[in-house]
């Protein structure tokens, strides 16, 4: 099947997800307006990506069952794995609704972030937890008979919150009214973009795919994290690079890490390499929301050959990381092809 048929296939459930949530709250009595919101938003922000996170469960169940293709599993249980791939992009939505309020983004994928648009708002907000809640009512109505519905409810938990931790990281290394690049590190850096996007973004898809597939011990689910952490480190380093170097139209955002003053990938390694005139530069306009400024420290980040110090990175990590994977151990079932085949997936993305 090629990758456009998957997509398309996995697309496909969605609106059967749609129906079942707006059935849940005509169950509850809920009236019309609230039940064609709850659509609304459940359209707009959910469907409109890349769809990686979600199509890796699938994919990730398929190799962990020695599948060739997707043909081979039953319509059932394309569905169920289906669903728990939708599920994480419900929560990557709830984390997306919230993280564009907290960093004043305008655009998301190729459109106007939810609370941007005219009638929403603040209650952007609710609607954020609304997206998180549709994952327990999801999970339940699907996976309540299974005997692995506690650790799936846990691993949603536990992931949740560490991106949470992430997201407060993220925030308070970067005050608005308080520029001080002494704060950032790439240690720092590290630290943060493990816990706001590596583990939701490439555990969670792999450590669902596992459970469902009953190929769940501890050991395998550790060797998987001890890949999987580091490759969504990369990932985030490649969404920090692409803030700044990207294209608007490829990324479907547009970037605010400067203006932001965030601890970003660029930043960090910008200040292990400038000169300390251009570290006056960034200290006086590194975090200031002005255009003129911005373009300083862009201006920096091109004199000290960012981009080329980023593809050296990008050559190094997934050479690491390849070595990494040949060292796992397939003895009770784990299979090495499930990590190949995400960083695959990542590898000199462009958006
Ligand atoms: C992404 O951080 C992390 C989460 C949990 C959404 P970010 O603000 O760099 O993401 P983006 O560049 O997509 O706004
Ligand atoms: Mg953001
Ligand atoms: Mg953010
Ligand atoms: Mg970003």
């Amino acid at each position: 099947m090629s990758k456009e048929d998957k997509r398309n296939k996995f697309l496909s459930v969605f609106p059967k997800l749609v129906d079942e949530l707006k059935s849940i709250l005509t169950g509850y009595g809920m009236t019309a307006d609230a039940v064609q919101w709850y659509e609304n938003s459940l359209n707009y922000n959910t469907p409109g990506g890349k769809l990686n996170r979600g199509l890796s469960v699938v994919d990730s169940y398929a190799i962990l069952k020695g599948k060739k293709s997707y043909e081979e599993l039953s319509e059932e249980e394309y569905f169920k794995l289906a669903t728990l791939g939708w599920c994480i992009e419900l929560l990557q939505a709830y984390f997306l609704v919230a993280d564009d309020m907290m960093d004043k983004s305008i655009t998301r994928r190729g459109q106007p972030c939810w609370y941007r648009v005219e009638e929403v708002g603040e209650i952007a907000i609710n609607d954020a937890f609304m997206l998180e809640g549709a994952i327990y009512c999801l999970l339940k109505n699907h996976f309540k008979q299974d005997s692995y519905y506690v650790e799936l409810l846990e691993l949603f938990h536990d992931v949740t919150f560490q991106t949470e931790l992430g997201q407060l990281l993220d925030l308070i290394t970067a005050p608005e009214d308080n520029v001080d690049l002494d704060k950032f590190s790439l240690d720092r850096h590290s630290f943060i973009v493990r816990f706001k996007t590596a583990y939701y973004s490439f555990y969670l898809p792999v450590a669902l795919a596992m459970h469902a597939a009953g190929i769940s011990d501890a050991r395998d689910l550790k060797q998987a994290q001890d890949v999987l952490i580091p490759l969504g480190e990369y990932f985030q380093i490649q969404d920090d690079y692409l803030d700044c170097f990207g294209k608007p139209e490829d990324i479907g955002k547009i970037g605010t890490d400067i203006q932001d003053n965030k601890c970003s990938w660029v930043v960090n390694t910008a200040l292990k390499l400038c000169s300390p005139e251009q570290r006056k530069v960034l200290d006086e306009n590194y975090g200031r929301k002005d255009a003129q400024c911005e373009q300083k420290c862009r201006k920096i980040f091109e004199d000290l050959r960012i981009d080329e110090r980023y593809h050296e990175y990008e050559e190094k990590i997934a050479e690491d990381l390849r070595a990494l994977i040949a060292r796992a151990d397939e003895s009770r079932g784990f299979k090495r092809d499930v990590l190949t085949a995400f960083l695959g997936k990542v590898y000199k993305r462009q958006k």
